[in-house]
């Protein structure tokens, strides 16, 4: 690693030269996102963000370039930081400081530099933030409060982000108003079950190219993201093995035509592992006692604790990587397990994240809500809002629409029929 820059008026980045290389990816992205580039051309028309000074904090990717190139067109001025270190893609970064966003990311920043860099971007008194963590309004609440005043509001992109706004609504110190994106049926269905079904499937896949067809995939947990990677596996020709807690949870598998058995059962017939839960200690030392040689065990869930590493390292003999993101760890008796990624999110560590198209939907979330805080200004009240069910419609909508998919329509006979009570059965 080195410690140059490219840092000029508005914007620090690892290095300028790489723009080439980030405009292709961005224009890749842009291809397969035609729900932003619908939004891009009608509200470019219409300067529907004229005025705003947009602070974001989220992913420096290919997917976020489109949104921020959105913003754009539509008439906002932007500055921009990565919400997570690790996920700042230097080529992408570069291509957007190339096209004149004042933009302050790099890979590998350590915490001091994630704050200057956020700081940097509240420098031109924004009217509105959008986050993904929630990092921008905790900023601006603990260390900037003079900005609230011209804020009109905030969105919120993560689960825990809007837990913990939520939580600080709840005390009275929430001090603007914040739209809660990842509560929209358009990001959390298709994020969690067909971002994360892929994603984690092609992490599996670019760690160790097993064949998946024949073998016992095992999903501990089938929740969103469980049923997503079950459902992808199963299209793969996987018998699928799911664990659970949750009574209606087990049932969905059993009605999807999954078996459903205990971890302790499962970890004996298992091939490929992979844990959703948001819950610690999924898998601990007594399943690896039984696991068949050549197991294959990783993450989609909560961070890297679903998987008991420690337990496995005191049980193993030795341990090397034979491949990148895939750790064989060799046990007494000459069992070889395989951990990918470490036990961290596989899809974001051996793979992408989520699919651009994927990413289209929860953006246009993002957009939209920017578009609404822009028209309603300092009428939207504080507290942290939903977003509303016609925005998530019409998203879909224009997602079928650009896809070639056409809906059906209600007669006003069939309209009539269901909302009048009177009409009878
Ligand atoms: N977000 N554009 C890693 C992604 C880290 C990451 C994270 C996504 C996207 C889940 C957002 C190594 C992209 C992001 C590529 C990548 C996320 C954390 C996206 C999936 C969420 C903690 N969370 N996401 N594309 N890193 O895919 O913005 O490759």
């Amino acid at each position: 690693m080195t410690d140059t820059f490219d840092m000029g008026e508005g914007y620090k980045v690892r290095d300028l030269s790489q723009a080439g290389h980030g405009r292709m990816k961005i224009d890749w992205a842009e291809s397969r996102m035609p729900v932003m580039m619908k939004l891009r051309d009608e509200h470019a028309a219409k300067q529907s963000l004229e005025g705003m000074r947009i602070a974001g904090c989220l992913h420096v990717t290919k997917e976020t370039a489109v949104l921020v190139e959105t913003l754009k067109a539509a008439g906002a001025e932007i500055s921009w930081s990565g919400c997570n270190p690790l996920s700042t893609q230097d080529d992408v970064a570069a291509a957007l400081a190339d096209a004149g966003v004042s933009i302050y990311a790099w890979h590998g920043m350590d915490v001091e530099e994630f704050y200057w860099c956020i700081d940097r971007t509240l420098d031109f008194k924004p009217t509105l933030t959008l986050d993904d963590g929630a990092d921008l309004i905790f900023r601006v609440h603990d260390k900037h409060p003079e900005l609230i005043e011209t804020l009109i509001g905030g969105t919120e992109e993560t689960t825990t982000g809007v837990h913990r706004l939520r939580a600080m609504a709840d005390a009275g110190a929430l001090k603007y108003p914040v739209i809660a994106v990842n509560d929209a049926e358009t990001k959390w269905d298709f994020d969690n079950v067909f971002g994360t079904g892929q994603s984690s499937i092609d992490g599996i896949l670019r760690a160790t190219s097993v064949l998946l067809a024949g073998k016992n995939f095992v999903v501990a947990g089938f929740g969103h993201c469980g049923s997503g990677c079950a459902m992808r596996a199963s299209g793969m020709g996987a018998n699928v093995i799911a664990t659970e807690v949750k009574p209606t949870a087990a049932l969905k598998a059993v009605l999807n035509g999954f078996s459903v058995m205990t971890m302790d059962e499962a970890a004996r017939v298992g091939d490929v592992f992979i844990t959703a839960t948001g819950c610690k200690d999924v898998i601990v030392g007594r399943h690896f006692e039984t696991m068949k040689d050549g197991a294959v065990v990783c993450n989609t869930g909560h961070y890297d604790c679903e998987i008991n590493l420690v337990e496995l390292e005191e049980m193993a003999t030795s341990k090397r990587e034979i491949r990148a993101n895939c750790e064989e760890y060799t046990l007494k008796d000459g069992r070889r397990i395989y951990v990918l990624a470490q036990g961290r999110l596989v899809n974001l560590a051996a793979a992408e994240g989520h699919p651009s198209e994927v990413m289209d939907m929860s953006f246009a979330n993002q957009f939209l809500s920017m578009v609404r805080m822009a028209r309603e200004g300092k009428d939207l009240k504080v507290a942290v809002h939903d977003i509303p069910d016609d925005q998530d419609q019409e998203i879909a909508k224009i997602k079928l629409a650009e896809s070639g998919h056409d809906l059906d329509q209600l007669t006003a006979d069939q309209l009539h029929y269901l909302t009048d009570y009177a009409a009878g059965t």
